[in-house]
């Protein structure tokens, strides 16, 4: 299969050539591509290296498939065209997640709506999938009625810039900075921009990806989303509200039974998922769970998941998996 990675220069793009080699996707001709100051630099897939070439060529070149993670204007602008010509997007970036007519799939939930003529198909955010790949099988059994979450997200979700920003205050160097404020020792309650509404663009993709994803409008998610000086992966305090009772031992069995889930839960042996875990795992993290007392059917549970891998370049490996073992690509 002809793969190319848009973006190929960048975190989510580099991690996408290293998932793409790990889980032996069959990569019988690599494009990576970058923007115009990018191309003619090389990259390394599987030992060899690669020359970044530009959106045009790429397009001539007629990939199967493209994994797009260069941001959310070059995907409005060049999505479409790389669809008209036939090729397979996958994109990473939220210009096309509230889209109707594209799907947004997380393949442990719900890849069975990908059809053969979904040209431009959406990943979902990070934040967002990590959370509703560990809510999804609690979901079917007991009914969520709503979601109380609160993040706790690494530098990597802002890119290289934010990783630069933190290493260069840990070593007291002068640099760009990727946020409006120090990042080390510090935490920023703000992940993208402000919305009429008082909440950030990041909470409400939690809030409408969330019903979206899980094919369920009823379900009421509220988010607040913080900036933390961490790399390994995003971690989520999550409180959840259900329609019907639980059983403790229950939820513990169906999350360990679940696709993509790993329950790390034993406080008697301080074991519970933490970032520097779960960094470079594709899996989804969670633990403490208990039982919220101070209302009926509600459950707290804590979530954490590499943002790059299962957050990013993973679940869009996955949906190229999908469509390959499906003959829809
Ligand atoms: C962050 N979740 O951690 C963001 C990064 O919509 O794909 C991913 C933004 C997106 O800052």
């Amino acid at each position: 299969m002809k793969v190319a990675v848009v973006g190929a220069t960048g975190l989510v793009g580099t991690k996408m050539l290293q998932v793409l080699a790990e889980r032996n996707f069959p990569v019988t001709e690599l494009v990576p591509v970058a923007s115009e100051k990018s191309v003619g630099k090389e990259v390394e897939y599987m030992g060899k290296k690669f020359r970044v070439v530009s959106m045009t060529d790429a397009i001539a070149a007629k990939p199967d498939v493209a994994l797009f993670s260069a941001g959310g204007s070059t995907s409005l602008e060049w999505a479409p065209k790389f669809a008209e010509a036939g090729i397979t997007v996958i994109d990473n970036s939220s210009a096309w997640r509230m889209d109707p007519t594209k799907p947004l799939v997380v393949p442990e939930i719900n890849a069975d709506v990908l059809t053969a003529n979904d040209k431009i198909i959406a990943n979902p955010n990070c934040s967002t999938i990590q959370m509703v790949v560990a809510l999804n099988p609690l979901h079917k059994k007991y009914g969520i009625k709503r979601v109380v979450v609160s993040t706790y997200q690494s530098v990597t979700g802002t890119g290289v810039k934010a990783v630069d920003q933190l290493m260069n205050e840990r070593k007291g160097v002068e640099g760009e900075m990727a946020y409006k404020y120090p990042i080390d020792l510090n935490v920023i309650p703000q992940i993208d921009v402000f919305l009429d509404n008082g909440y950030t663009k990041e909470e409400m993709k939690m809030v409408n990806e969330t019903k979206k994803i899980m094919r369920d409008d009823s379900i009421l998610v509220t988010a607040t989303t913080v900036r933390i000086p961490v790399m390994g992966g995003h971690s989520e305090s999550v409180n959840v509200e259900f329609e019907r009772d639980f059983d403790l031992a229950e939820v513990r069995s169906l999350l360990s039974a679940a696709p993509g889930v790993v329950v790390v839960d034993d406080p008697a042996n301080a074991q519970y998922p933490m970032p520097r875990d779960a960094h470079e795992k594709d899996e989804v993290f969670v633990g403490r769970l208990r039982r919220d007392e101070s209302q009926p059917n509600t459950l707290n549970m804590w979530i954490v998941s590499d943002n790059l891998r299962k957050g990013a370049a993973t679940n869009a490996v996955q949906i190229a998996e999908y469509l390959a073992a499906k003959g829809l690509l």
